[in-house]
């Protein structure tokens, strides 16, 4: 058997590749320098797969900002308005940040939309129905011969052109993509020809499409497109599948003369059966084992007997990786110093997945060394650990979870009745102005939290800052004469890792970044164990906001599906039921703020849509968990009190159905970039409460003018009962600065009073 890698992380242990390129951007180092820290990182990246005992390590996972940018940039999709740019790194930041006063005008960044069911976001390639294709200078070369020159091992890999074409977008006009495959195919075979000068025996392309429902036009082009790049390469492909099945493809796949196979055998598990069998025996199977979007140890002892049969068949034709890229997970969790040993020792980042995968192929190979037979038998006490530790198991968790009831998921009254309720015990006018959640995350906050986990600031300074950013924060408000107040949620990073760092059952981490987007990164907390609340988490904080004003302050929570979705979960145990031990711990922190007071409750689900399963037939068993899981969370208040929650995207088509069952009585969407259009779906669908609508983007530090936002109310009140309209941003504003944010509220609460009282101000 052999070892390979798909990808490895590129922002660096330390993020080192966001600081260069931030730096760069701020313009306090030289195109130079960035260079440089790029190269460094290849080569340390490149070193440590060698050194984990790999046989083929990849070479092009390494990208400025993003993969499919830099991709498209090679092929020369490059959207007319940045052409124009000399520089290949100027032109590429362009595309992913947009160039503002660039000759004349704004050239606006391309779309980043979610990579698969990942935290990843990619920017979108903007194709043309006459797009031409033309190969540039290609960093991908480049790459290879920088790695051929330091004895890499190296297997190019690149993604493949159906993905491209499929994750691409028509930019004018709807037309089929498919019409520009055979162009698209030639720049591939340029590019293919040029690697097989290089004498690269082995490339690997990536179509992780594969995993999703494909029409078969798409599966018939892949079967064309493969035939025409493999008559054209010297070397060997590997086709790599990764985030799902693809036994129902094998098939089309066999049609292809590719060389190899790569497939996900964690999201595929059931399948690798029928896949070794289906697969021919002659050709490669690159068999994923090791999770590549998890950040738990592996089984090895289980892994190799599942394997050793493979290998009797195939031999060297089995080939062993991580299911996919190591993009998805952090570096290197040795480096956790502040995780207890037990916890550290149940974790592997991708370093560590990588020295598993050496592992088990040289156990498969028959010259298991030393180091390789102790790290099976950790791997074996990890096991029994983890299943007997009383940190994993929580009696008095499953006796909760097994008692809820069907009513424990609903209101007490229906809306409407809720909504009278409500009205007299909270007195707002029609169309309420608010926010959703967070105000300028200041130079200031951001210092003082870092001295305060530094040591340098003592828990109770910290605290008496804290308080002193949300009377600033509150005195604000009051000043815009917003309706419904907040706190400002100054105490926050990320929201995910600051209820993570309260939760039983979910740890942080120090180091363990995972690139979101660009220089962007995320660190998801470790669900490891039942979840449960020791303490009230946001009481203290949302409490001290209301004692300073007579104006209702919301309380600001994350919804279990979002803490979920943003997190590495156990995977010991049904996704489904971590969410509803999460809501449970929720609800809990729900009734706390509601007895302290607090008359409003947001509970955010961003990321529920974002946790839709790719194919389709997994999509209404997960909608159904995830809806029970937010309505556990905020469904066992008094019918006084208002449940709000939020969710940033523009598309609720697909899923309005799902959202009407939440029966949330304020629900606070993104508008103002679909212009409104996005209420369609809800007026469409007749959703029966009340609706927060994100009246200007808050991604644009532009100021919106009163007369746009106010006929975006007017237009909504033509579709809309006017009692449930509010009115708000239509995302957090932690991003913005305080002289935009305060100058953007003031319009959006005179555009909701001139709406009010159209005549009365005459
Ligand atoms: N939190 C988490 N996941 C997310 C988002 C989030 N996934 C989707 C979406 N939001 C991704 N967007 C962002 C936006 C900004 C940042 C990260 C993801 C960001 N990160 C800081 C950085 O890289 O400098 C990290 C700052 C910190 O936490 O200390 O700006 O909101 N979990
Ligand atoms: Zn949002």
């Amino acid at each position: 058997a052999l070892s390979h890698n798909l990808g490895f992380p590129r922002v660096g242990a330390k993020r080192e590749l966001k600081r260069a390129l931030e730096a760069y951007w701020r313009g306090e180092q030289s195109k130079q320098t960035l260079e440089q820290t790029g190269s460094q990182l290849r080569q340390l990246q490149w070193q440590w797969q060698q050194q984990a005992g790999l046989d083929l390590v990849p070479v092009g996972d390494f990208a400025w900002y993003d993969h499919i940018a830099q991709l498209s940039q090679t092929f020369g999709v490059v959207p007319s308005r940045h052409q124009h740019h000399d520089d290949q790194l100027t032109q590429l930041f362009a595309m992913a940040r947009g160039a503002s006063a660039c000759c004349g005008g704004n050239a606006d960044a391309l779309e980043m939309t979610k990579w698969f069911d990942t935290n990843y976001h990619y920017l979108v390639p903007e194709l043309d129905q006459q797009q031409v294709f033309q190969l540039a200078e290609s960093p991908l070369l480049a790459q290879v011969d920088e790695a051929q020159s330091q004895g890499v091992p190296v297997k190019p890999v690149l993604v493949g052109p159906i993905s491209f074409l499929w994750l691409s977008k028509c930019a004018n006009n709807e037309f089929d993509k498919l019409t520009l495959l055979p162009a698209l195919l030639k720049v591939y075979q340029q590019l293919l020809t040029q690697l097989a000068q290089r004498g690269c025996d082995w490339i690997q392309i990536d179509e992780p499409v594969l995993s999703l429902d494909l029409p078969s036009e798409w599966l018939a082009a892949l079967v064309s497109s493969y035939q025409a790049l493999t008559e054209h390469y010297a070397g060997r492909i590997l086709l790599a599948n990764y985030f799902g099945k693809v036994a129902d493809k094998l098939e089309w796949l066999g049609q292809t003369q590719v060389a190899g196979l790569h497939i996900d055998a964690v999201r595929g598990a059931d399948e690798l059966r029928a896949v070794a069998i289906g697969w021919p025996a002659e050709r490669v199977l690159s068999v994923g084992i090791i999770d590549g979007r998890n950040v738990w140890r592996a089984d090895l002892s289980r892994l190799l007997a599942q394997l050793k049969p493979l290998h009797e068949q195939r031999g060297d034709n089995l080939w062993l990786a991580p299911s996919c890229s190591l993009l998805h997970v952090p570096v290197d969790c040795d480096v956790e110093t502040s995780l207890d040993d037990e916890l550290r020792g149940w974790l592997a980042f991708a370093r560590q997945k990588l020295s598993e995968v050496a592992a088990l192929t040289r156990a498969l190979n028959g010259c298991q060394s030393f180091t390789d037979r102790a790290l099976f038998t950790d791997s074996d006490q990890v096991q029994h650990q983890r299943s007997v530790s009383s940190r994993v198991i929580d009696l008095s968790v499953r006796q909760r979870t097994h008692s809820v009831l069907p009513e424990h998921l609903q209101r007490r009254s229906q809306f409407s009745a809720r909504q009278a309720q409500q009205a007299d015990s909270l007195g707002l006018p029609t169309l309420p102005t608010t926010t959703i959640g967070s105000f300028p995350q200041t130079a200031s906050i951001r210092k003082q939290r870092a001295a305060f986990k530094a040591g340098e600031l003592s828990q109770h300074d910290y605290d008496l800052f804290i308080e002193s950013e949300i009377t600033d924060v509150v005195r604000r408000q009051q000043a815009l004469d917003l309706d419904v107040l907040v706190h400002g949620e100054p105490e926050r990073n990320d929201m995910v890792e600051y209820f993570g760092e309260q939760l039983k059952g979910v740890a942080v981490t120090q180091f363990g970044w995972v690139q979101s987007y660009g220089s962007r990164c995320v660190k998801p907390p470790l669900i490891y164990g039942d979840v449960s609340r020791p303490d009230a988490m946001t009481v203290r904080w949302s409490s001290y906001a209301q004692s300073l004003t007579d104006k209702p302050v919301k309380g600001m929570l994350t919804g279990p599906v979002t803490l979920l979705n943003w997190s590495f979960v156990r995977s010991d145990i049904a996704r489904s039921d971590v969410a509803q031990q999460l809501a449970l711990a929720v609800r809990d922190e729900v009734s706390d703020l509601e007895h302290a007071g607090i008359q409003i409750i947001q509970i955010d689900e961003p990321a529920l849509r974002e946790g839709l399963p790719l194919t389709n037939a997994d999509r209404d068993a997960y909608l159904q968990w995830a809806v029970d899981a937010f309505c556990l969370s905020a469904n066992g208040v008094a019918d006084t009190t208002q449940i709000h929650t939020h969710m940033c995207y523009c598309e609720f088509d697909d899923v309005i159905e799902a959202i009407a069952k939440l029966d949330a009585d304020v629900i606070s969407i993104e508008a103002s970039r679909s212009s409104m259009t996005l209420l369609d779906s809800f007026t469409e669908f007749k959703y029966p409460n009340a609706i927060g609508l994100g009246l200007y983007d808050i991604h644009s530090p532009n100021v919106p003018d009163v007369e746009t936002m106010a006929d975006h109310l007017n237009t909504a009140k033509q579709t809309f009962p006017l009692e449930q309209i509010w009115v708000n941003p239509d995302c957090g504003l932690k991003t913005r600065d305080w002289p935009e944010t305060e100058a953007a509220l003031a319009n959006m609460v005179a555009a909701a009073k001139a709406v009010r009282q159209p005549l009365a101000t005459r």
